[in-house]
């Protein structure tokens, strides 16, 4: 059955509904959530059903890393990535694995992410962390908290903005989320959404509004490449690269309807998950005031008293980049990937796989296996990732960033980012978490924290 010869050998939930299937106690606004719950009943390899269709899910660490090998499996575009399709169509990150503007653009953008490209977008990020404590000074002047998931977004958008195409958002000069968030949210969750019914003629109404966010987004984008060809600029962003950059070897250039794809995929893609991952390391970090303590020492020994820290002492951040891993093992906020047989197999030695049959690796829950992260896995330990642990563990155990050809092209990006804005403001402020608060996740493809706020006290004046 669905090329899964062997599929009576994988548990489901007891409670299976004729026509519904297992969706008995399912909430359809936490999906991810609800299929930690089944994993940790069911065991490192189950499968859920849906209405006619039957998923298969993979966590278990073994299980995982045999998925990671390339020459038998690939990315599998389903679920949530297929559902964005109408969106971002043949973009780097839906793109089928066969179709030709995949390489096209990977080849065409890969030099946008190397490291004399993250120096050159250095000086950017930075003003924009400037633009972000600016803004926090300014609620700490007036005694409010700070609302961290939705000044987190302001601080990505714009830094994905500025540096790959040039564009200012205005995000800090609002008091409301930009029109392109909202609209983005939605088209998300809408993606989400297509999950929990078994066809999409049962949301109408939010269909024509997903109609309205993807016209708007594509409006958006529309303008801002053709503010562009008016111009020479750009200078080698990752804008000028879509637009006037010609494949080293084929010659090739991106079509105009694939560069708008492109344009949407990296102002989406390089921004929601580096806001999540910012934001649960600030609740982590708000949490573990000795973690944060001896991250806090580590920027003061770094970075000493220079006003804006450079290129390289950003990556000498050990010990914070830590924190970030920790966070991302906890909740990697682009929480699930899909893997297919690229031939017949058999998974692990254990379950068949005809060629074309895909599982969704879920890695909330490959990386809180206890067999390889231990009993305490649920635990906050940034130790974790010090390199003798890490040298210590299993290959293909961490995977926040996806396997393979396919894997994240943002890696370095989003954590060059990530990493100097967690030194700037732990140099800069203590964090005071409102005890009443529980970390609650909400879920729209990528994870967040719901209605984080912390306390700022300002730490040194200078800095
Ligand atoms: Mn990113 C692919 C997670 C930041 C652009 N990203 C992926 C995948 C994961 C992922 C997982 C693989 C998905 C799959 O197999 O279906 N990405 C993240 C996380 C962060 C992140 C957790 C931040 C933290 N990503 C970024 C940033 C950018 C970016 C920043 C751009 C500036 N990501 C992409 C693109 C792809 C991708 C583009 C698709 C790459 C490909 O298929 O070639």
């Amino acid at each position: 059955e669905q090329g899964w010869p062997e599929l009576h050998r994988i548990p489901h939930p007891p409670r299976r509904l004729p026509l519904l299937g297992d969706v008995l106690g399912a909430n359809r606004r936490t999906p991810l959530q609800d299929s930690l719950k089944y994993a940790r009943q069911l065991g490192p390899i189950y499968r859920r059903k849906a209405f006619d269709r039957e998923f298969v899910f993979v966590w278990g660490a073994k299980l995982a890393a045999d998925l990671a090998d390339e020459t038998r499996f690939a990315k599998h575009v389903g679920l949530g990535v297929a559902n964005l399709r109408p969106v971002a169509g043949d973009g780097l990150f839906t793109a089928y694995n066969h179709e030709p503007n995949w390489q096209l653009a990977h080849d065409v953008l890969a030099p946008g992410f190397s490291r004399e490209a993250m120096a050159g977008y250095h000086p950017m990020m930075l003003a924009v962390a400037g633009q972000l404590t600016d803004h926090w000074d300014a609620e700490l002047a007036a005694g409010r908290t700070v609302d961290v998931p939705g000044d987190m977004t302001k601080l990505t958008l714009e830094t994905i903005a500025r540096t790959g195409f040039g564009h200012d958002f205005g995000s800090f000069e609002r008091s409301r989320p930009h029109p392109f968030i909202t609209a983005m949210v939605g088209t998300l969750t809408y993606a989400q959404r297509l999950n929990s019914v078994p066809w999409p003629g049962l949301l109408r109404r939010a269909g024509r509004r997903n109609e309205a966010d993807i016209s708007y987004l594509n409006r958006t984008v529309d303008d801002l490449v053709r503010e562009r060809r008016k111009t020479d600029g750009g200078d080698g962003d990752l804008l000028d690269r879509m637009l006037r950059t010609a494949h080293p070897e084929t010659g090739e250039r991106l079509s105009a309807e694939n560069v708008r794809r492109q344009v949407i995929t990296f102002l989406v893609a390089g921004h929601e998950t580096t806001s999540g991952a910012l934001s649960f390391a600030l609740h982590y970090l708000s949490r573990h005031p000795d973690v944060a303590a001896r991250a806090r020492a580590e920027v003061d020994r770094v970075w000493g008293d220079v006003e804006s820290p450079g290129y390289d002492q950003v990556a000498r951040l050990r010990y914070v980049r830590r924190i970030l891993d920790e966070s991302l093992r906890l909740w990697p906020t682009a929480p699930a990937f899909a893997r297919e047989a690229v031939e017949d197999t058999v998974l692990a030695g254990e379950h068949p796989m005809r060629r074309g049959a895909w599982t969704l690796v879920l890695t909330p829950m490959l990386h809180r296996d206890p067999e390889v992260w231990g009993a305490d896995a649920e635990r906050f330990d940034p130790d974790r990732f010090d390199p003798k642990a890490v040298r210590q563990r299993a290959p293909h155990t961490f995977k926040p960033f996806g396997t393979g050809a396919r894997a994240c092209i943002g890696r370095q990006f989003a954590l060059h980012e990530a990493t100097l804005v967690l030194g700037l403001l732990l140099r800069r402020y203590d964090l005071h978490a409102d005890p009443a608060y529980r970390l609650r996740v909400t879920e729209r493809l990528t994870l967040m924290p719901e209605g984080l706020r912390l306390g700022l006290e300002r730490r040194r004046v200078g800095v």
